[in-house]
């Protein structure tokens, strides 16, 4: 299958995040990719291509004009304020204050995001842009009649929500293809999240939306972040009820678990019988994932990918989680290995 990636991604780089209340190096760093690239390049899982540039019109489909805006000039207004280091949103609305876009940029950065995952630097805005062009041309691909595609985009995006960044991620990729999807045609499109942490933004941009079916399978949000959304209760609303399904799995789970709740969304997808599959595809379910507590191992990723292929689906892949650096390649390339023998 074609492989899109681009190095922008490069310049999301040398940023920070909080971890226990301390200032750590972030675990989305460009590492990643440079190991998922070695791993499908050495199995010749490609070949490669570039993204184009699909503009921000579509992106604007998924996404409020004022949180675009807002993430395009960030880096501008942090740094007019002296800055010189990275930009780290640190305070927040409570229920019962107001939703104002202020004047100051730490009053910005607190309105358009909920946690402090999402730190900018200089590259930040042009690593996000490449990430959505990535995704995009992931669907220029699908709609005109390839089988399957991968869009290696980094920074990933399934916790960004119409107008909040967070989780490290900034633009929702999997959600701006998805819509482009029905933009192009489509009637129906299932996304389905096998991250270890629930796409809380993915499941938001689509909850009242019967087209667009959601299934997230992920670590209990009673102990896992995103802890606010992603319960087992959370049906979709309106037009949209019975189109998000949610599959929370407590800490330790290991493939037999998982793989019983991939059985059930990949049951829920088939009932939906949809154009193309999304899959958000996260390997932080990994045994050794710094961040994580799930037990998968690297075979398991192959039983993933055959399983996804069942479905009988043109399939995108989207990369969205995985920080165990040292095995990210190695999990991804079997899960399209998985696929395409599947
Ligand atoms: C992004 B993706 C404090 C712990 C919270 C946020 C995890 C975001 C994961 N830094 N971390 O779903 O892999
Ligand atoms: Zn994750």
């Amino acid at each position: 299958m074609k492989i899109i990636h681009s190095p922008r991604h490069l310049g999301h780089s040398g940023h920070v995040e909080l971890m226990n209340g301390q200032v750590v190096p972030a675990f989305e760093k460009p590492e990643r990719v440079a190991m998922i690239l070695r791993a499908v390049g050495e199995r010749q899982l490609g070949p490669f291509m570039d993204p184009q540039a699909h503009g921000l019109d579509p992106v604007l489909k998924v996404h409020d004009a004022d949180f675009i805006r807002f993430l395009s000039t960030a880096w501008e207004l942090w740094t007019a304020d002296g800055r010189d280091f990275p930009a780290l949103p640190s305070f927040w609305k409570a229920p019962g204050m107001r939703s104002i876009e202020p004047e100051s940029i730490d009053g910005k950065l607190g309105h358009f995001s909920f946690d402090a995952g999402c730190c900018m630097v200089a590259g930040t805005w042009d690593a996000v842009q490449a990430g959505a062009d990535i995704a995009l041309t992931g669907v220029d691909l699908i709609s005109s009649g390839e089988n399957a595609a991968f869009a290696l985009c980094r920074p990933p995006g399934h916790h960004a929500h119409a107008g909040t960044m967070g989780g490290y991620c900034f633009v929702n990729n999997a959600a701006v293809a998805a819509q482009s999807f029905i933009d192009r045609g489509a009637a129906r499109v299932a996304i389905l999240d096998v991250d270890y942490h629930h796409g809380n933004g993915t499941q938001s941009i689509f909850y009242a939306r019967p087209d667009v079916l959601v299934c997230n399978i992920h670590a209990d949000p009673m102990q896992e972040f995103p802890y606010f959304l992603g319960y087992a209760d959370e049906p979709g609303e309106g037009p949209g009820e019975g189109f998000n399904a949610n599959f929370p799995l407590r800490w330790g789970t290991d493939y037999e678990g998982w793989g019983a709740a991939l059985d059930a969304a990949c049951a829920r997808i088939e009932a939906h019988a949809p154009d193309v599959v999304l899959v958000s595809l996260g390997v932080d379910t990994y045994k050794d994932d710094p961040i994580s507590q799930f037990k998968l191992d690297s075979p398991d990723y192959l039983k993933i990918g055959a399983r996804i292929a069942k479905l009988a689906r043109p399939t995108l892949f989207v990369m969205e989680g995985g920080y165990a650096v040292e095995a990210i390649g190695t999990n991804v390339a079997n899960t399209l290995e998985g696929f395409e023998q599947g």
